[in-house]
Order: structure tokens, then sequence, then C-alpha cells
């Protein structure tokens, strides 16, 4: 079999950023308007008063401390608490792709290889800022690649659902050089009026090259050992958004936004995680004494020590499982590829390494690496 690395990886990261500070505040502030505005029904027991959200509580149970978003403006606003940008006409590309073309370009250079070395382009994130043509497509065209390009979705394990398909065409013949984007422009999604959840999502964009090893000039790459994916059903991580929207006479005023039972998907998740990871490890012969690094999807920093304490057996160090929640928050299938990113560096050939992400689906993909 055709062995297939990953010879770079690209970060686009928005300029904006918002503190727990500055969300809690301004959550707090519409806690207070909304418990103002309905004063009697809450008095006469009709409506439920809202509880204030806490910056303690964010960090403490998720590991978030600030977020990047693409678009500030609004979102603070007690009386807007959404992002608000203009609709793009049909001339200009949507955010997605205009993130996923910074990205793209660093992870080209880092490879050693231009647009037209790639010939297979796949956008893989948690929500599409339209159906068709695909995004990828668009992207295809601004880079001036060739070949083909698709955009698929599996929450927050596209990244590595699209690495691994990235792999199979490669081995099937049917692509040389793949790059794999995941634009996750999440802030649109996220209820900033839910105490549960304002906080959990940033916007971010990652690339990455895969091509076959023979291939390779990279001074820096990662030969895909072995690749399990998994999934599961489970409605605890749901988003209902669809086109089929307008035609209900009662449309729902939630419907676009991100929602989850956070306790059950730590409970239930973690195990299928670890089962994933360590079935994969046992399979490349990979032991958790050989793993220098676990690069890790990136939604809690608990479930993240949790998960890298079963693999290891012992508690992580932190450059052995690196965390980039706090400054990033939830970014949903660009998350382990941020971690990976930002943390790949002094590793020496042959250390191995895993890469996995789990989210939505349920679903988890798990790549077992090897440093060339
Ligand atoms: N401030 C203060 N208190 C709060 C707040 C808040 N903001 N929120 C909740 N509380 C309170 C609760 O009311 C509760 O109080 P009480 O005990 O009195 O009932 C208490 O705090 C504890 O609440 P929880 O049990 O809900 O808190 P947890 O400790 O479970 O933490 C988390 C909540 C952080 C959400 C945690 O459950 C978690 O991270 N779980 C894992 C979730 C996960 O990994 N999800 C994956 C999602 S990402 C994904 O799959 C991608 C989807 C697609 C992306 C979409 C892009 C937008």
């Amino acid at each position: 079999m055709e062995n297939v690395v990953i010879s770079g990886s690209g970060l686009f990261t928005p300029a904006a950023t918002i503190s727990n500070e500055e969300l809690v505040n301004s959550f707090n502030q519409y806690v207070d308007q909304f418990n103002q505005q309905y004063a009697q029904e809450i008095a006469d027991g009709q409506m439920d008063a809202l509880d204030y959200s806490s910056c303690e509580f964010i960090e403490k149970a998720s590991g978030i401390k600030s977020r990047h978003v693409l678009y500030k403006v609004g979102i603070l606003d007690p009386a807007i608490m959404r992002p608000v940008f203009d609709r793009r006409d049909e001339q200009q590309a949507p955010e997605m792709v205009e993130m996923a073309l910074h990205a793209a370009k660093e992870a080209l250079q880092q490879a050693g290889k231009t647009a037209a070395d790639v010939d297979l382009i796949i956008c893989a994130a948690s929500n599409m800022q339209r159906p068709y043509p695909a995004l990828a497509i668009e992207l295809q065209q601004l880079l001036g690649a060739t070949g083909y390009a698709y955009d698929m979705n599996v929450a927050c394990s596209s990244a590595t659902f699209a690495i691994s398909n990235a792999v199979n065409a490669i081995r099937g013949g049917t692509a040389r050089v793949v790059l794999v984007v995941n634009p996750e422009f999440a802030s649109p999604q996220v209820n900033y009026r839910s105490r549960d959840s304002h906080f959990i999502f940033g916007d971010v964009c990652t690339a990455t090259i895969i091509e076959a090893q023979s291939s390779c000039s990279s001074p820096l790459a990662f030969r895909i050992m072995g690749m399990r994916l998994k999934t599961q059903f489970s409605n605890n991580i749901r988003c209902d958004v669809n086109y089929t929207e307008h035609c209900f006479s009662e449309p729902d005023p939630e419907v676009a936004f991100f929602k989850q039972q956070g306790r059950k998907v730590f409970k239930e998740l973690l195990p299928l995680v670890a089962e994933v990871i360590q079935d994969e490890m046992a399979a490349q012969d990979v032991t958790a004494a050989d793993l220098k690094r676990l690069w890790l999807h990136q939604a809690n920093i608990n479930m993240n020590i949790f998960a890298a304490k079963k693999i290891l057996g012992r508690d992580p160090e932190p450059a052995e499982a690196p965390l980039v929640l706090d400054t990033y928050a939830n970014t949903a299938s660009a998350g382990s590829i941020i971690a990976f990113h930002l943390n790949k560096q002094g590793l020496k050939t042959g250390d191995k390494a895993i890469l996995c992400s789990f989210g939505a689906g349920y679903s988890v993909g798990c790549l077992v690496l090897e440093q060339c």
C-alpha cells in the first residue's frame, strides 16, 4: 500500500476576539433586561427568571477563556446578540471560502507545493454557507487548481474523515496531492442568549496537504500509519436548520442554533473515543509508551485530559496533549488540526502520535501518525 503523508498545514485566525468577561457581561445585561421585561410573568409563576452566566463556570467547565470571531459587531449588544454582517452577492466568495484561501496558502507553502500540484480539494466542515455549488469548487477556482473538489460534513470529525478520504483517493489513484480545508464559521450558529452554550464556539479555518510520501519534499511530514473512523447515532448534539424550514407554518425561531446535552455527550462519547484510539493503536502495534503527542479534538479541557489519561495510562504532560481551547474555544472540526499545526514541532523521525477528532453524530476519527 502506498505510504501517504500530511506534508503541510495552515491556519487562518480571525483578528477579532471575545473574552469570557465581555461575553458574560453582555449575557448578564440581557438577563437583567429579560427579567425586568417579564417581571410580572415571573412573579406570577408563568415564566422562569433567567440566571446569570459566569466566567468562573465557563473556564472551569470548559477551559475556554476567549474565542476568535469573524464579526464581533452585534454579538455583545444585548439587543442583537448575533454577528452582524452583510449578505454577499454571487461575485464575492463567501466567508468560508475566503478563510479557506488563507489557510490553504500557508499549508501549500509548508508542503512546498503550488495550487497547480493540487488535484483534489475537500472542504470539510460542520456547516456550509450554501448547499451548492460546492464551496470547495469556488476555492479550487480562486486558487487556480485543476482536478476536482467537493464539500463534506461530519460535524467535528469533518477534518479527520476528509483526511481519510484524501488517503483513499491517493491510494485509489484518483488524486495525487489533496488539499483539505476546514473553515468553521461557527458564530452564526451560536445562541448567544443560551447560558448553556453561549461560550462554546469560535471561528477559524485550518488546512492540510495530503500526498504520497514519494512526492513529498516537505521538511516536516507525518506518515499516516493507520486510520479508524466510527459513527454512532445520537440526538445529543444537534442542529436542524435546512432548506425545508420555510415550508412549515410555524417556523422554529431556535432552528438555526447548535443544541446539545453536554453532560450526556461527555459521558457517552469518551468511552467511544478511547475504544477507537486504542483499537487503532493495537492494529498499528503502537503502545502508549511510543506516543509522543496527542493532538485531540478541542471541545472541553476535562474531556481532553480524561481521554489523554486513558490512552497514556497516566496524567499527560501539557506538551504531550496540547490544548488550544483557552484562546480558540471549540472550533469544531478545526480543533485537533489547530493543536497539530501549532504543536507539531519537536518530534523526531520515527516518533508516533495520535490525531483524533470527536463530536456530533456521534463521530470519532483517529489517525495514527509517524514523523518522517
Ligand atoms: N454560567 C454559570 N453556570 C452555568 C452556565 C453558565 N454559563 N451554564 C450552565 N451552568 C450551570 C448549570 O445550570 C448547572 O447548574 P446546577 O448544577 O445547579 O443544575 C451547572 O452549571 C452544571 O451544568 P452542566 O452539567 O451543564 O455543566 P458541565 O460541567 O457539564 O459543563 C459543558 C457544560 C462545558 C458544555 C460540558 O458538558 C461539555 O463540554 N461537554 C462536552 C460537550 C462536547 O464535547 N460537545 C461537542 C460539541 S462540538 C461538536 O460536536 C460540533 C458540532 C457542530 C459545530 C457547530 C458549530 C456551531
